[in-house]
């Protein structure tokens, strides 16, 4: 994997770590990152609420801040239809690939 994979992979972890998590409680733990992240509170998250996200894991595990290719890729991950904005479908679908060990990121 290259290094800026490896964030994105390593993002995601640190997301559903901060909660025991459970199929029934993806739902959950998307609602709090929207809550939390969609600044703007257009039910959305762009590049720039998508990075302080990562940015705030990073922090949390004394990582390195994510540099702008890396928000980018980990955006464009998540971003599955390419319009710009990530919704909750989009982050929901991301947590269970990822929950099941078959992140969309092994490719
Ligand atoms: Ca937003
Ligand atoms: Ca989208």
């Amino acid at each position: 994997m290259s290094d800026s994979v490896w964030v994105a992979t390593f993002a995601i972890a640190c997301i559903i770590i901060m909660a025991s998590i459970s199929e029934d409680t993806i739902k959950k733990l998307v609602d709090d990152a929207f809550l939390k992240y969609d600044l703007n509170k257009n039910g959305t998250l762009d590049v720039k609420e998508v990075g302080i996200l990562m940015n705030d894991c990073m922090r949390r595990k004394n990582e390195p801040e994510a540099t702008i290719e890396d928000i980018e890729e980990f955006f464009a991950t998540i971003d599955t239809d390419g319009d710009g904005k990530v919704t909750r479908e989009e982050m929901e679908k991301l947590m269970r690939l990822t929950y099941r060990g078959q992140s969309p990121m092994k490719k």
